[in-house]
């Protein structure tokens, strides 16, 4: 990790890029056509403005007021960044369509790359401490100013050295010539593409890192999930993870207690059908699906497990009697092969099993994560009802958890 690298704010793409973006650098974010690349940067900038940094965007695609409305729609609000200096636009719009233009940076001759090259080195040179740079679109430059006008790009980045500052660059990859591509690829020192699994409507879209100049060669096939909220921005995006085992485990209290939104199909305190929860947490979103405990709902759980991308395993410490039936659970709903964790529920009671009791008898191999949880409380008189577990517990399943899926 390098101290001197620009966070994005994005779990898991920090990591990516070894800590974030470089100073001195170009990072293009590559999108194919119907997939938004927009919001990463959107979520980048807002999130360096809020820790006190700053920044440029020069706009050729849309309009500045257009960027600054969209941002506000995930719950940012860029302008009072603007009236205090920390933020400006370089619109290189207006030009293009000879219309007026309200901000304090305009690029008349947006036709000609050079005539961009200067505001910025103007801009730059003014506001000395503007340390990220974002150029909305490569794409549009090249339909614009011509193939030739990429030659510039090399002109901007001595700028960037220069200036110590980040350049992020949204390209959409229309079907240009091989050779335009490859010349975008030379320019960036950093590449995150932007990518989706595609049936006849887009499914589930996801980035990598395939190019990154600084930081050798880890973790560039990790493919992460995503999805774009607003308001929110960037969440790493887990679309199932399967909560199963026995009954009265507590499968119903983990769900109830992390979950933002939580349903539950119950009778008389007992699930059903299923819960589903959702969380958001440390920039991940995830849909949890909760099975019935009970066997005579057994035939449901091979449904409900399709598709999970791990599984949470919730047992009763108190109850050694009911570790089998954890285990033909997870058989059951055909999530054998998939991370998953122990959450050994009620450990501070009198008779709890320690995980290390629990792994003997269960039988578990030693990379399974056990961790035990307790309630914070526990809802009083006969009637079985949900309880409400430790938040710091529950986290701990997530840490330990998503760190396995992705
Ligand atoms: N003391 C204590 N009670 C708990 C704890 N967690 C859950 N319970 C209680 O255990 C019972 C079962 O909890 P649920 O969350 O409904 O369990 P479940 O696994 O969803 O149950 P089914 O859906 O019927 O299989 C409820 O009465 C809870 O209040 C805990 O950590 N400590
Ligand atoms: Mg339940």
């Amino acid at each position: 990790m390098n101290e001197e690298n620009i966070r994005t704010g994005i779990p898991k793409l920090d990591t990516a890029l070894g800590g974030g973006l470089r100073p001195g650098s170009i990072t293009v974010f590559w999108a194919l056509p119907g997939i938004e690349n927009s919001p990463f940067v959107y979520h980048i900038i807002i999130d360096r403005l809020n820790a006190g940094g700053s920044g440029i965007y020069i706009v050729q695609t849309k309009r500045a007021d257009t960027v600054e409305t969209e941002i506000k729609h995930y719950g940012w609000d860029i302008s009072r960044y603007k009236e205090r200096g920390s933020f400006c636009f370089i619109d290189a719009y207006s030009g293009l369509i000879h219309a007026p233009s309200n901000e304090k940076f305009i690029v008349k001759d947006a036709k000609n790359p050079k005539a961009i090259t200067m505001t910025l080195e103007d801009v730059l040179t003014e506001k000395s401490n503007h340390k990220i740079v974002v150029f909305d679109s490569i794409s549009t430059l090249i339909d614009h100013c011509g193939e030739k006008s990429l030659d510039e790009l090399v002109e901007w980045k001595k700028l960037f050295i220069k200036h110590n500052a980040t350049g992020i660059f949204l390209f959409t990859e229309w079907p240009y010539d091989k050779g335009i591509l490859n010349k975008i690829k030379a320019s960036a020192d950093a590449i995150v593409q932007l990518n989706a699994i595609e049936e006849k409507v887009i499914l589930r879209e996801y980035f990598t890192v395939p190019k990154v100049d600084w930081n050798g060669k880890e973790n560039k096939d990790a493919k992460v999930p995503f999805k774009i909220t607003r308001p929110g921005g960037i969440r790493v995006y887990i679309p199932k993870i399967l909560v199963t085992g026995p009954y009265n485990a507590g499968k119903s209290s983990f769900v109830h207690s992390v979950s933002t939104k939580a349903v539950s199909v119950e009778r008389v305190g007992t699930t059903i059908a299923l819960d589903h929860g959702h969380v958001d947490y440390k920039g991940f979103s995830v849909d949890l699906f909760g099975t019935p405990g009970q066997e005579r709902f057994d035939p449901l759980l091979e449904y409900l497990g399709g598709e999970a991308l791990g599984v949470i395993v919730v047992i009763d410490s108190t109850d050694s009697e009911t570790f089998p039936r954890a285990k033909e659970m997870l058989k059951k709903s055909k999530s054998i092969g998939l991370p998953y964790v122990i959450v050994a529920n009620k450990a501070n009671l009198e008779n709890a099993l320690s995980p290390n009791e629990i792994r003997e008898r269960m039988n578990l191999p030693k990379e399974i994560p056990i961790i035990p949880v307790t309630a914070k409380t526990v809802p009083e008189g006969k009637e079985k009802l949900p309880a409400v577990l430790k938040l710091e517990d529950v986290h701990k399943v997530f840490d330990v958890l998503f760190g396995m899926i992705i």
